[in-house]
């Protein structure tokens, strides 16, 4: 038996934690020969929430789950973990504006980032999905000054994943016959699904769909999605949301396919003109853990124009939380 992984999950009585933690108990993440030993956040007044999902898991009898720690102090949840998924925040409450929100879920990740900083193992993968998800990995890594930003990303890969469900039942294929989807920018409404170097069974997107669709039904579909969802079902996405930061999380480890690259919420270096340290959604490709940013795609106008109002959106963000990020 391999040693056992130490797994941090916040939010961890949350919906999109009830929809991860059974899975990584049941080796959906690393395999079903990888042990792992779950640390659980959550704040005081979900406790007991959390303690009938802990009686749920230890009644599912994994051999594969080893122990499960919970708490309320980061500084024990992250000690020594290999993964951290940030899940929990701060819901938008009635009458509250994004700006209130983008400041309470701040102070929680500036919080988090600093006990990562100090407790977590040097080479922790840390995936934000708490929202605002990208800006918060820009605030948690800022006070994480010890880790490298390489250490953190921010999920971008539900919306990928979307993208690939909306192509793939367009033109009648699988999700696995379409390669190549990209997300640029923010997980937000102003993020840019983009099909330009998209290939569905090895031939150009583009060349299978009209414009018309692509700009007025795809983008709009995946960029809305979230929000049909809540009309939908009166909750926002949860198992689709755990299932793309497991998604996200395997990929890190595992790399990526040859000829393929997933979307990821990554520091940007100043590719394609992205401010540089900004968290944004960038096509990477992985190998033995180390992420790279897709190099030399091609950016026409109607590209160039999107990507630029969604970094816009996330300067916007930068800005209202400047005072956190040291
Ligand atoms: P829930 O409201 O069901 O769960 C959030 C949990 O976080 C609660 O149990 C709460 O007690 C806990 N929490 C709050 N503050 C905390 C803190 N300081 N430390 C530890 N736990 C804390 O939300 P859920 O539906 O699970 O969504 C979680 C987050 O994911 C939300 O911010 C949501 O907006 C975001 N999402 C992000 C997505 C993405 O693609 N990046 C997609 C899905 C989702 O909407």
């Amino acid at each position: 038996m391999k040693t056992p992984i130490d797994v941090a999950v916040t939010g961890a009585a949350g919906q999109i934690s009830y929809q991860l933690l059974f899975r990584l108990a049941a080796g959906n993440f690393l395999g079903n020969d990888q042990p792992v030993i779950l640390h659980l956040l959550e704040i005081p007044s979900a406790m007991d929430a959390l303690k009938g999902i802990i009686m749920e898991l230890n009644d599912c009898a994994s051999p594969l789950l080893h122990r499960i720690e919970i708490t309320d102090d980061p500084m024990v949840a992250f000690k020594n973990v290999d993964f951290a998924f940030l899940i929990g925040a701060k819901p938008r409450g009635p009458g509250m504006e994004r700006r209130d929100l983008l400041a309470d879920n701040a102070n929680i990740f500036a919080h988090q980032g600093k006990a990562l900083n100090a407790v977590a193992r040097r080479d922790v993968k840390i995936l934000v999905t708490g929202n605002p998800a990208n800006t918060n990995a820009l605030i948690a890594m800022h006070n994480a000054p010890d880790l490298k930003p390489e250490n953190f990303s921010a999920m971008s890969r539900l919306d990928h994943n979307r993208g690939l469900a909306q192509l793939a039942e367009k033109c009648g294929v699988l999700p696995l016959d379409v390669k190549n989807m990209i997300i640029w920018g923010n997980h937000s409404t102003s993020q840019y699904p983009d099909l330009h170097h998209t290939k569905v069974k090895g031939q150009d997107a583009l060349s299978l769909v009209d414009q018309r669709w692509f700009e007025q039904q795809f983008i709009p579909t995946v960029q809305d999605r979230g929000t049909a969802i809540i009309k939908a079902r009166g909750q926002s996405s949860a198992g689709s949301a755990a299932h793309a930061a497991l998604d996200q999380m395997r990929n890190w480890v595992q790399g990526t396919e040859a000829g393929d690259w997933v979307s990821m919420g990554v520091r940007s270096d100043g590719s394609y003109g992205i401010k540089k340290g900004l968290v944004y959604s960038f096509p990477v490709t992985i190998e033995n853990g180390k992420v790279s940013i897709v190099q030399g795609l091609t950016i026409n106008k109607f590209s160039a124009e999107r990507m630029k109002a969604s970094e816009n959106e996330l300067k916007e963000e930068r800005e209202a939380v400047k005072h956190l990020l040291g």
